[in-house]
Protein backbone atom coordinates (compact mmCIF):
# COMPACT_ATOMS: atom_id res chain seq x y z
CA UNK A 1 0.00 0.00 0.00
CA UNK A 2 1.73 3.04 -0.84
CA UNK A 3 0.66 6.46 -0.80
CA UNK A 4 0.18 8.18 -4.83
CA UNK A 5 1.51 11.37 -5.29
CA UNK A 6 0.87 13.54 -8.07
CA UNK A 7 1.54 17.29 -9.95
CA UNK A 8 2.13 18.57 -13.73
CA UNK A 9 5.83 18.39 -12.68
CA UNK A 10 8.16 19.51 -10.35
CA UNK A 11 6.02 21.31 -8.12
CA UNK A 12 4.50 18.99 -6.50
CA UNK A 13 7.94 17.87 -5.02
CA UNK A 14 7.12 20.66 -2.50
CA UNK A 15 4.72 18.66 -1.06
CA UNK A 16 6.94 15.32 -1.67
CA UNK A 17 9.57 16.96 0.44
CA UNK A 18 7.07 17.40 3.68
CA UNK A 19 5.27 13.82 3.32
CA UNK A 20 8.85 12.15 3.95
CA UNK A 21 9.49 14.50 6.65
CA UNK A 22 5.91 14.02 8.86
CA UNK A 23 5.55 10.43 7.32
CA UNK A 24 8.98 8.68 7.77
CA UNK A 25 7.49 5.28 7.35
CA UNK A 26 5.34 5.54 4.47
CA UNK A 27 5.51 4.19 0.71
CA UNK A 28 5.55 6.99 -1.55
CA UNK A 29 4.85 7.24 -5.50
CA UNK A 30 5.26 10.75 -7.43
CA UNK A 31 3.69 10.84 -10.72
CA UNK A 32 5.74 14.26 -12.58
CA UNK A 33 3.27 14.57 -15.75
CA UNK A 34 5.81 16.12 -17.29
CA UNK A 35 4.64 15.45 -21.04
CA UNK A 36 1.87 17.62 -19.84
CA UNK A 37 3.00 20.28 -18.12
CA UNK A 38 1.95 23.00 -17.81
CA UNK A 39 -1.79 22.21 -16.47
CA UNK A 40 -2.00 26.32 -16.41
CA UNK A 41 -3.42 27.01 -19.72
CA UNK A 42 -5.64 23.52 -20.04
CA UNK A 43 -8.97 22.95 -20.19
CA UNK A 44 -10.89 21.77 -17.34
CA UNK A 45 -12.02 18.42 -18.88
CA UNK A 46 -8.12 18.09 -20.26
CA UNK A 47 -7.18 18.17 -16.91
CA UNK A 48 -9.48 15.93 -15.29
CA UNK A 49 -8.58 13.52 -17.84
CA UNK A 50 -4.75 13.41 -17.05
CA UNK A 51 -5.85 13.25 -13.51
CA UNK A 52 -7.83 10.06 -14.23
CA UNK A 53 -4.95 8.75 -15.95
CA UNK A 54 -2.52 9.43 -13.49
CA UNK A 55 -5.10 8.15 -10.65
CA UNK A 56 -5.43 4.60 -12.74
CA UNK A 57 -1.59 4.27 -12.70
CA UNK A 58 -1.35 4.81 -8.62
CA UNK A 59 -4.33 2.77 -7.84
CA UNK A 60 -2.42 -0.03 -9.69
CA UNK A 61 0.68 0.52 -8.18
CA UNK A 62 -1.02 -0.11 -4.79
CA UNK A 63 -2.28 3.41 -3.86
CA UNK A 64 -4.18 3.60 -0.41
CA UNK A 65 -4.26 7.03 -0.41
CA UNK A 66 -3.85 9.86 -2.98
CA UNK A 67 -2.37 13.31 -2.47
CA UNK A 68 -3.35 15.83 -5.47
CA UNK A 69 0.06 17.62 -4.97
CA UNK A 70 -1.51 20.18 -7.66
CA UNK A 71 -3.63 22.93 -7.01
CA UNK A 72 -4.84 23.32 -10.26
CA UNK A 73 -5.91 19.79 -10.68
CA UNK A 74 -7.47 19.74 -7.37
CA UNK A 75 -9.63 23.00 -8.40
CA UNK A 76 -10.76 20.89 -11.38
CA UNK A 77 -10.47 16.94 -10.56
CA UNK A 78 -10.99 16.54 -6.93
CA UNK A 79 -14.71 15.98 -6.86
CA UNK A 80 -14.62 13.65 -10.03
CA UNK A 81 -12.25 11.76 -8.32
CA UNK A 82 -13.79 10.99 -5.50
CA UNK A 83 -17.07 10.19 -7.28
CA UNK A 84 -15.09 7.74 -9.40
CA UNK A 85 -12.93 6.13 -6.55
CA UNK A 86 -15.56 6.34 -3.47
CA UNK A 87 -13.42 4.13 -1.21
CA UNK A 88 -10.29 6.11 -1.80
CA UNK A 89 -9.40 9.03 0.50
CA UNK A 90 -8.13 12.25 -1.63
CA UNK A 91 -6.22 15.11 -0.35
CA UNK A 92 -5.83 17.99 -2.40
CA UNK A 93 -3.81 20.89 -2.52
CA UNK A 94 -5.74 24.42 -1.95
CA UNK A 95 -5.05 27.83 -0.83
CA UNK A 96 -5.25 28.39 3.07
CA UNK A 97 -7.88 31.30 2.97
CA UNK A 98 -8.36 30.21 6.07
CA UNK A 99 -5.32 31.15 7.85
CA UNK A 100 -4.84 34.03 5.49
CA UNK A 101 -7.80 35.74 6.71
CA UNK A 102 -6.35 35.05 10.32
CA UNK A 103 -2.79 36.30 9.84
CA UNK A 104 -3.73 39.62 7.63
CA UNK A 105 -3.92 42.73 9.73
CA UNK A 106 -5.11 44.71 6.90
CA UNK A 107 -8.10 42.56 5.90
CA UNK A 108 -6.43 42.54 1.94
CA UNK A 109 -5.08 39.26 0.95
CA UNK A 110 -3.47 38.46 -2.61
CA UNK A 111 -3.67 35.10 -3.87
CA UNK A 112 -1.07 34.02 -6.74
CA UNK A 113 -1.86 30.92 -8.75
CA UNK A 114 -2.14 29.43 -12.21
CA UNK A 115 -4.83 30.80 -14.93
CA UNK A 116 -6.82 27.48 -14.48
CA UNK A 117 -6.77 27.65 -10.47
CA UNK A 118 -8.03 31.61 -10.62
CA UNK A 119 -10.81 30.86 -13.33
CA UNK A 120 -11.98 27.81 -11.45
CA UNK A 121 -15.20 27.89 -9.85
CA UNK A 122 -14.18 26.08 -6.87
CA UNK A 123 -11.49 28.82 -5.91
CA UNK A 124 -14.59 31.07 -6.32
CA UNK A 125 -16.68 28.57 -3.47
CA UNK A 126 -13.76 28.25 -1.86
CA UNK A 127 -13.47 32.31 -1.36
CA UNK A 128 -16.83 33.03 -0.44
CA UNK A 129 -16.94 30.23 2.49
CA UNK A 130 -13.89 31.18 3.98
CA UNK A 131 -12.69 34.64 3.20
CA UNK A 132 -15.73 36.37 5.42
CA UNK A 133 -16.51 39.45 3.36
CA UNK A 134 -12.26 40.35 3.20
CA UNK A 135 -11.13 41.26 -0.09
CA UNK A 136 -9.05 38.29 -1.72
CA UNK A 137 -7.22 39.96 -4.68
CA UNK A 138 -6.64 36.54 -7.58
CA UNK A 139 -3.80 36.72 -9.56
CA UNK A 140 -3.47 34.37 -12.57
CA UNK A 141 0.01 33.90 -13.40
CA UNK A 142 0.54 32.39 -16.84
CA UNK A 143 4.35 31.87 -17.86
CA UNK A 144 5.75 31.49 -14.33
CA UNK A 145 5.60 27.56 -14.46
CA UNK A 146 6.86 27.01 -18.08
CA UNK A 147 10.25 29.07 -16.75
CA UNK A 148 10.56 26.63 -13.41
CA UNK A 149 9.87 22.91 -15.30
CA UNK A 150 12.91 24.63 -17.76
CA UNK A 151 15.03 24.56 -14.73
CA UNK A 152 14.82 28.80 -14.69
CA UNK A 153 14.63 29.88 -10.89
CA UNK A 154 16.10 33.25 -11.56
CA UNK A 155 16.25 34.55 -14.23
CA UNK A 156 16.22 38.65 -15.61
CA UNK A 157 13.10 37.60 -17.48
CA UNK A 158 11.71 35.50 -14.95
CA UNK A 159 12.04 38.52 -12.45
CA UNK A 160 9.74 40.87 -14.61
CA UNK A 161 7.48 38.44 -15.16
CA UNK A 162 6.96 38.01 -11.23
CA UNK A 163 6.90 41.61 -10.75
CA UNK A 164 4.28 42.02 -13.26
CA UNK A 165 1.88 39.51 -11.58
CA UNK A 166 2.47 40.92 -8.04
CA UNK A 167 1.67 44.54 -9.33
CA UNK A 168 -2.10 44.28 -8.66
CA UNK A 169 -1.57 43.06 -5.21
CA UNK A 170 1.08 46.05 -4.45
CA UNK A 171 -1.47 48.27 -5.90
CA UNK A 172 -3.62 46.84 -3.21
CA UNK A 173 -2.37 46.88 -0.36
CA UNK A 174 -2.39 43.65 0.20
CA UNK A 175 -0.67 42.79 3.51
CA UNK A 176 -0.64 38.96 3.15
CA UNK A 177 -0.20 37.09 -0.15
CA UNK A 178 -0.50 33.19 -0.52
CA UNK A 179 1.42 31.17 -2.65
CA UNK A 180 -1.55 29.35 -4.86
CA UNK A 181 0.35 26.87 -6.83
CA UNK A 182 3.26 24.15 -5.53
CA UNK A 183 5.62 25.20 -8.22
CA UNK A 184 5.74 28.73 -6.39
CA UNK A 185 7.62 27.91 -3.36
CA UNK A 186 10.81 26.91 -5.34
CA UNK A 187 11.05 30.71 -6.54
CA UNK A 188 9.77 31.87 -2.88
CA UNK A 189 12.92 34.34 -3.21
CA UNK A 190 11.23 36.07 -6.49
CA UNK A 191 7.57 36.49 -5.00
CA UNK A 192 9.43 38.04 -1.53
CA UNK A 193 11.56 40.59 -3.64
CA UNK A 194 8.34 41.37 -5.78
CA UNK A 195 5.61 41.66 -3.13
CA UNK A 196 8.21 43.53 -0.55
CA UNK A 197 9.50 42.63 3.30
CA UNK A 198 6.39 43.98 4.64
CA UNK A 199 3.97 41.53 3.04
CA UNK A 200 3.64 37.84 4.61
CA UNK A 201 4.20 34.86 2.31
CA UNK A 202 1.88 31.97 3.35
CA UNK A 203 2.46 28.38 1.88
CA UNK A 204 0.27 25.26 2.04
CA UNK A 205 2.52 22.36 1.38
CA UNK A 206 2.84 21.36 5.20
CA UNK A 207 -0.68 21.80 5.89
CA UNK A 208 -1.17 18.90 3.15
CA UNK A 209 1.22 16.75 4.10
CA UNK A 210 -0.54 16.91 7.79
CA UNK A 211 -3.78 15.93 6.61
CA UNK A 212 -2.84 13.29 4.47
CA UNK A 213 -0.49 12.08 7.96
CA UNK A 214 -3.96 11.99 9.68
CA UNK A 215 -5.21 9.61 7.29
CA UNK A 216 -2.67 7.58 6.61
CA UNK A 217 -2.68 4.22 7.58
CA UNK A 218 0.60 2.34 8.64
CA UNK A 219 1.49 -0.62 7.74
CA UNK A 220 4.30 -3.66 6.96
CA UNK A 221 7.28 -2.97 4.79
CA UNK A 222 10.30 -0.38 4.63
CA UNK A 223 9.74 3.10 3.47
CA UNK A 224 9.92 3.49 0.28
CA UNK A 225 9.84 6.22 -2.57
CA UNK A 226 9.58 6.01 -6.37
CA UNK A 227 9.55 8.37 -8.97
CA UNK A 228 7.61 8.22 -12.62
CA UNK A 229 7.14 10.91 -15.21
CA UNK A 230 5.64 10.71 -18.59
CA UNK A 231 8.76 12.89 -19.61
CA UNK A 232 12.27 12.59 -19.62
CA UNK A 233 13.27 10.49 -16.43
CA UNK A 234 16.72 12.48 -16.47
CA UNK A 235 15.27 15.94 -16.32
CA UNK A 236 14.22 15.21 -13.27
CA UNK A 237 17.42 14.03 -11.39
CA UNK A 238 18.77 17.27 -10.60
CA UNK A 239 15.68 18.42 -9.06
CA UNK A 240 15.16 15.17 -6.84
CA UNK A 241 18.80 16.29 -5.64
CA UNK A 242 18.32 20.20 -5.11
CA UNK A 243 14.60 19.43 -3.49
CA UNK A 244 14.51 16.17 -2.03
CA UNK A 245 18.46 15.86 -1.15
CA UNK A 246 18.38 12.37 -2.95
CA UNK A 247 21.63 11.31 -4.59
CA UNK A 248 21.00 8.12 -6.13
CA UNK A 249 17.39 9.18 -7.75
CA UNK A 250 16.01 6.32 -10.04
CA UNK A 251 13.11 7.88 -12.42
CA UNK A 252 10.96 5.70 -14.28
CA UNK A 253 9.40 6.83 -17.23
CA UNK A 254 5.02 6.08 -17.18
CA UNK A 255 3.68 4.38 -19.59
CA UNK A 256 6.68 2.47 -20.11
CA UNK A 257 8.29 2.85 -23.25
CA UNK A 258 7.67 -0.26 -25.56
N1 LIG B 1 1.81 22.88 -9.61
C1 LIG B 1 0.47 23.00 -10.09
C2 LIG B 1 -0.40 23.80 -9.15
O1 LIG B 1 -0.17 23.75 -7.96
O2 LIG B 1 -1.32 24.44 -9.61
C3 LIG B 1 0.22 23.44 -11.49
C4 LIG B 1 1.35 23.87 -12.27
C5 LIG B 1 1.02 23.91 -13.71
O3 LIG B 1 1.06 22.90 -14.36
N2 LIG B 1 0.70 25.04 -14.24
Amino acid sequence: REIGVFDSGVGGFTVLRELRTLIPGARLRYLADTAYAPYGPRTPDDIRARSFAISEHLVAQGASLIVIACNTATAHAIEALRARWPDLPFVGTEPGIKPAVAASRNGRIGLLATAATAASERLRALIERHAGGREVIVQGCPGVVDHIEAGDLDSAELRVLVQQHCEPLRSAGVDTALLGCTHYPLIEPLWREALGADVQLLRIETAVARRAADLWQPDAGPPTLHIDTSGDPTALHGWIEHVLGWHEPEVRRWPAPR
